[in-house]
């Protein structure tokens, strides 16, 4: 059912997994966002095999989507935190390998710094694994520099979108 006093907002959502069978858990995420409620999916960017970055174990498995939702921010990051418990995400440590990591980029235009969420993603745009899948769906959202401070950062795109 639509919300219908709520504008819908195209929000951005990185996906990330190194431990299990990544790519599965990554593909299956793509499908579970897309199918949030009041949310459509937008488009999904290709999967990527990212070395981890300022993190230890396997390499990653990431991608990007973007959905038009009218879930407020705060309710995105929750059902986001539902589907990773679901893939049973445990939270051992700062960047501990993870089944499943979903992270907000970005939301709309909204400037966001609460205790529990800050958008856009802070370490957004130190990361290859962020900023490449982000410049194959939404080019005009990631420029030419900002990708070039990246560049050494291991990443090979593995499934075509
Ligand atoms: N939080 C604040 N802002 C946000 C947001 N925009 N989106 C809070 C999602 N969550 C946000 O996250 C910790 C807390 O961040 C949450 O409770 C939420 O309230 P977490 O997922 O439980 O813990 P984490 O993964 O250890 O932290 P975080 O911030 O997701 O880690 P990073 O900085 O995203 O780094 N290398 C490669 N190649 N690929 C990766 O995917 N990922 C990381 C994780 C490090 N290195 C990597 C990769
Ligand atoms: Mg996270």
């Amino acid at each position: 059912m639509a919300i219908p006093e709520r504008p819908e907002v195209l929000a951005y959502v990185a996906l990330g997994a190194n431990l299990g069978d990544a790519r599965a858990s990554v593909r299956a995420a793509m499908q579970d966002v897309a199918a949030l409620p009041h949310t459509q999916l937008v488009a999904s960017s290709s999967l990527y095999r990212t070395a981890p970055f300022e993190a230890t174990g396997p390499d990653f498995i990431n991608a990007v989507v973007a959905v038009s939702t009218r879930l407020n921010a705060p309710e995105l990051l929750l059902n986001l935190q539902h589907l990773e418990n679901g893939a049973g995400r445990e939270r051992a440590y700062r960047n501990a390998p993870r089944t499943l990591d979903l992270d907000i980029l970005l939301y709309g235009e909204a400037s966001i710094c609460s205790p529990t969420l800050q958008v856009p993603h802070p370490r957004m745009w130190q990361r290859a694994f962020v900023l490449v899948p982000l410049a194959e769906i939404a080019p005009n959202q990631v420029n030419a520099a900002q990708l070039a401070e990246v560049v050494a950062q291991l990443i090979e795109r593995i499934d075509l979108a």
